[in-house]
């Protein structure tokens, strides 16, 4: 017994990790989604049928919602039988050290000087949220930390939204970027994916891959995803400007070194 007169919490096994609601282990799940069909008994039906067809046992429907124009929104608590390995999980990380903004702008002009490392900045295809690209290099920044712009060591340049990934490559070039940053903050069909791989195999094609880092970054988006589709990073929810700069100094030194060993 705890202080608390709660039992102590068992041991975890994380080579199984389970769905946690009441109780370790009970497998327990919470699910939403909507059905094209109409407000009733039958509607709460279908989403508990479904759910079972899901692998999930003993489906609860806690919520249900008339969305109108015969569709209705659910909330389902199930249990999961499934469990994963916590143990053998690998996600692969950005894994550069942290640097401050100071620190950052000291290890760049002890390496390069007063060379500047040119940053390309856009939103691009259809997609027309500006506020992530903007967080990441306007001087302003996001949550404290000053964006790109207001680094000493970085020469900015952001081309704002529904660029295509052609005027991207384009002023890449009449610009002499080092690094394009590229923002997708829609997913719907997949359509980061199919812009961001489309952008690689322009920038191959333009035979300009080799002199440029290609970071994404977006709320759906992440470093394995990036990597998938021939990134150098991908950065996600929560990125603050000094990471992006950390890395982009770090990986432009190192860059370096290793061309003139
Ligand atoms: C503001 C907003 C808009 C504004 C955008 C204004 C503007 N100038 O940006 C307006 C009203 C125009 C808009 C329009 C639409 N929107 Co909208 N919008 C949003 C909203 C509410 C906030 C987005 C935002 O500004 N977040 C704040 C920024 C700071 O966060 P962020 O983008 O994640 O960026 C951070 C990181 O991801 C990262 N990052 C981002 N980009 C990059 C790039 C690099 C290189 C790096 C390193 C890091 C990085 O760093 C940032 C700081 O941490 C979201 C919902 C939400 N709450 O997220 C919906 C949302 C994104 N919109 C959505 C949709 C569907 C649309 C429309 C299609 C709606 C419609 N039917 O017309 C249109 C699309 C227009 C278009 N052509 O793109 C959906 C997208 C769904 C999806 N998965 O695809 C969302 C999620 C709403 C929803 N729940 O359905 N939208």
């Amino acid at each position: 017994m705890n202080p608390h007169g709660r039992q102590a919490a068992a041991p975890v096994d994380l080579s199984r990790v389970r769905a946690y609601g009441d109780t370790l282990d009970d497998g327990q799940v919470m699910l939403s989604f909507s059905l094209p069909v109409p407000y009733g008994d039958e509607a709460k039906e279908a989403a508990r049928q479904l759910a079972r067809q899901m692998g999930l046992l003993q489906p609860q429907v806690y919520h249900a919602h008339d969305l109108g124009e015969g569709f209705t929104y659910f909330t389902v608590y199930a249990r999961s039988p499934h469990s994963v390995d916590f143990t053998n999980i690998f996600v692969p990380k950005v894994g550069l050290a942290k640097l401050d903004h100071a620190a950052i702008e000291a290890l760049w002009q002890a390496t390069m000087g007063t060379r500047k490392l040119r940053v390309l900045g856009a939103c691009t295809g259809d997609d027309a949220h500006t506020v992530g690209i903007d967080a990441i290099l306007n001087v302003k920044g996001w949550r404290g930390d000053k964006g790109l712009e207001s680094y000493h060591c970085f020469e900015v340049r952001n081309l704002g939204a529904q660029v295509t990934n052609e005027a991207l490559v384009s002023a890449a070039r009449e610009f002499a970027a080092d690094a394009l940053l590229v923002s997708q903050v829609v997913t719907q069909k997949d359509c980061h994916r199919s812009n961001l791989a489309a952008l690689v195999d322009l920038t191959e094609a333009e035979d300009l891959r080799q002199d440029l880092l290609l970071l994404c970054g977006g709320p759906r988006l992440s470093h394995t995803v990036a990597l998938e589709l021939g990134f150098d990073a991908g950065f996600g929810a929560g990125t603050v400007p000094s990471e992006v700069a950390g890395f982009l100094v770090q990986t432009v030194i190192a860059r370096q070194a290793a061309a003139r060993t």
